[in-house]
């Protein structure tokens, strides 16, 4: 099986984008335990290539997966003879990437000369969103600079954003894009950028954050996995590190921070999808921002952005303990979610990562709560599942704008509880 994945690995390199024609994404109903137990035994069925976009962990929560077409038979045949219900919710994924990438070339018509040409209801390559970065400092030179805090394991910069108005502020961080799949995330990125500049000095709430503030905004934090969405496989997801002695690549850089490493939560087998690294801050993308938290010395508040299933989570994940300021967090967590939805009603669920979605040990957030960082947030935004990791382009707007409140939410009430 291992040759045969190789094989299809470099049949991929040589010519060109995984397709994924008749691939279904089923939503599967477990209705207890036992049922659960049985899809993480179908989980680990190599031969079948799944991929769980949700994995299975709970019954209140449901399962997503998506089935190649050779796999298809072999899944009905396991679900119905096990009587756990679904439905499909995806019925060809090729579909929904031909249709993402028609309205890409529909939008690539413009080539845009300022950041106010760019195509925010639009998904957008790495090469493009690098140079929208570049021009929105060269238009705004007096409030916005790129820094680089590391290099990929490919060698690209990682590039970040920062927002400021004086020296010496402490810092809010926004990082978007570690799980390269999530492409609204990226994109609600850039369009928050984009907010930021036009609402200083404009927007009296903005602007008393940056009089206190400098903001930092990661958008490609993954950019080796993000290219390789654009040119390979739109569902790679972890790093794009080789990994020794094993023919899967990558590492989920969402389990790689050094916060209950190597916990529950998390999988040594360099082929899983939540595969930890073979050590806690192995990854580059990951290494850069402990660094630069570390160096500066000085954040306030730690937002990382994913996406999907509309949530808004807070410390822990891989402990059930509740972090001290629970009650806290748990209150703004609220408000946010309360100003976010007052724009489409979209709705979203809170509390903290454990109880909320699932156990998940070294990830981001834990390990900048455990810095000191007090408001560390994680957000999974749109859908809850209709289209998952492939939300069509015209919702990046509408999921930024929304987002962006809770932010602001976020960002205010930092600003006005100093410690
Ligand atoms: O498994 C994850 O890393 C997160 N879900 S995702 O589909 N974006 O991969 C959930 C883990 C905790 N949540 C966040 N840190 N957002
Ligand atoms: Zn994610």
């Amino acid at each position: 099986m291992k040759g045969l994945l190789g094989l299809l690995a470099l049949f991929v390199a040589v010519f060109g984008k995984e397709t994924f024609e008749g691939h279904q994404v089923f939503r599967i109903t477990a209705e207890n335990e036992a049922q659960i137990h049985l899809l993480k035994q179908l989980s680990e069925a190599e031969n079948l290539v799944l991929d769980f976009w949700m994995e299975p962990v709970h019954e209140s929560l449901p399962v997503d997966v998506r089935v190649p077409l050779h796999s298809l038979q072999d899944v009905r045949a396991f679900l119905a003879y096990n009587k756990i219900s679904y439905q499909v919710m995806i019925s060809d994924v090729q579909n929904l990437l031909d249709e993402e990438q028609r309205e890409m070339m529909r939008s690539r018509v413009i080539q845009p000369r300022s950041t106010d040409d760019y195509n925010y209801a639009s998904y957008h390559t790495l090469n493009e969103i690098y140079s929208f970065m570049d021009m929105l400092v060269q238009e705004n030179p007096d409030l916005v600079s790129k820094i680089v805090i590391g290099q990929s394991y490919e060698g690209r910069p990682l590039n970040v954003l920062k927002f400021s108005t004086g020296a010496n502020r402490p810092g809010i961080w926004i990082d978007t894009g570690i799980h390269s799949r999530e492409w609204v995330t990226q994109a609600s990125g850039t369009w928050f950028a984009k907010k930021i500049v036009k609402d200083y000095k404009s927007d009296p709430a903005l602007t008393g954050i940056l009089d206190n503030f400098d903001i930092f905004l990661e958008i490609a934090t993954n950019p080796d996995g993000f290219q390789f969405t654009h040119s390979s496989n739109r569902m790679w997801r972890k790093t794009r590190k080789p990994n020794t002695g094993s023919s899967c690549v990558g590492v989920d850089p969402n389990r790689n921070w050094d916060a209950g490493f190597g916990g529950t939560g998390s999988s040594n087998s360099p082929c899983s999808e939540t595969y930890r690294g073979p050590k806690a801050h192995s990854e580059p993308e990951v290494k850069a921002i402990v660094d630069f938290v570390q160096s500066h010395g000085n954040f306030k508040a730690f937002v990382s952005i994913h996406s999907y299933s509309q949530m808004l989570l807070y410390p822990y994940g891989y402990t059930k303990t509740p972090c001290k300021d629970q009650a806290e967090l748990h209150e703004l967590a609220k408000k946010a979610i309360t100003d976010l939805s007052s724009l489409y009603n979209t709705k979203y669920r809170y509390g903290s990562i454990i109880n909320t979605i699932y156990q998940a040990s070294g990830g981001t957030i834990d390990w900048t709560y455990d810095q000191g960082i007090k408001y560390s947030y994680t957000f999974e935004l749109r859908d809850t599942g209709l289209y998952g990791f492939l939300l069509p382009a015209k919702q990046i707007i509408p999921t930024a704008e929304e987002t962006w409140l809770a932010l602001m939410a976020i960002m205010e009430h930092t600003k006005n509880n100093p410690y």
